[in-house]
């Protein structure tokens, strides 16, 4: 019988190593055990991405290990959806997110998505490898609250900025408060591209979306 950390250091072994039944079965196995979404996601799961970007780095990885690893994570997060998002029936509000042009890491920018599907909100999702166009016509058509950019890639940093001047062309810059984050960006860069707000995590784009509500209904 393994105890509760051995089950943890587990899951991050069959991310890391890209085995994705395993993976789905230790989040179920998790689950079941009583541990809570953000227990299962910080204790094992993101270390476990952190892990094979060192590997990655080292050149220990290549790809092809980054992928397998990006896979299971993926499924397993999936199983994790259903404790996070409630049925939406208490809508507040829409969100639109994406990964900006030229990145396809969508893993970060899909738990984003999920703390703020779980806060209530409506979130378009607009996927990974969007234009500053995409981005543009989604506000138009939905007319969110907020809009979130994604990026973990240094070289496409620029495509935010590019994103948050399009806006601005369209007229809409003043419409729509524009979010950032992803392992590339940090709060100064944010503030020299101008956008409103700068999160590291998940739970941070979830807390300023919710006070951007609350000062709407004030408003
Ligand atoms: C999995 C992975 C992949 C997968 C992606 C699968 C997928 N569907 O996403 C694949 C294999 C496709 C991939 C490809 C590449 N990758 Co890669 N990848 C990773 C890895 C290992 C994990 C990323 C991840 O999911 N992290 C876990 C999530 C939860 O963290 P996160 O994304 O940072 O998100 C959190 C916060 O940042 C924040 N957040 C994220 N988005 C947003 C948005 C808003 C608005 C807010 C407020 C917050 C927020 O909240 C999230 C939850 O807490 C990282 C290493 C790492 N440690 O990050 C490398 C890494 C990002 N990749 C890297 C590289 C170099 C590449 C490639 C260029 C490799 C190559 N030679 O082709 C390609 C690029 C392809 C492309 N055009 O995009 C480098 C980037 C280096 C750099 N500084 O630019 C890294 C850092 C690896 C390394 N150490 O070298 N990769």
């Amino acid at each position: 019988m393994h105890d509760r950390a051995d089950h943890m250091e587990r899951l991050r072994e069959t991310i890391r190593t890209g085995m994705i039944d395993e993976t789905v079965a230790g989040v179920k196995d998790l689950i079941a055990m009583g541990y809570g979404a953000e227990a299962i996601m910080n204790q094992a799961m993101i270390p476990a991405m952190d892990e094979v970007g060192e590997l990655f780095q080292k050149g220990e990885y290549y790809l092809p290990e980054m992928l397998v690893a990006g896979e299971a994570m993926k499924q397993g997060l999936a199983n994790i959806r259903p404790l996070l998002v409630r049925d939406g029936s208490s809508f507040q509000g829409r969100v639109v997110l994406g990964t900006v042009l030229g990145d396809l890491h969508d893993i970060g920018k899909n738990i984003v998505a999920m703390a703020i599907e779980g806060a209530g909100f409506e979130v378009i999702d607009l996927g990974h490898d969007i234009p500053p166009e995409g981005f543009v016509q989604a506000i138009l058509e939905h007319k969110p609250i907020a809009v979130g950019l994604s990026t973990l890639l240094t070289t496409t940093m620029g495509a935010m900025s590019d994103t948050i001047q399009a806006v601005a062309r369209a007229g809409l810059r003043e419409k729509v408060r524009i979010m950032i984050g992803g392992a590339a960006v940090q709060q100064d860069f944010a503030s020299r591209i101008g956008a409103d707000f700068y999160g590291p995590d998940s739970v941070s784009a979830m807390r300023y979306v919710r006070a951007l509500l609350k000062e709407a209904l004030r408003g």
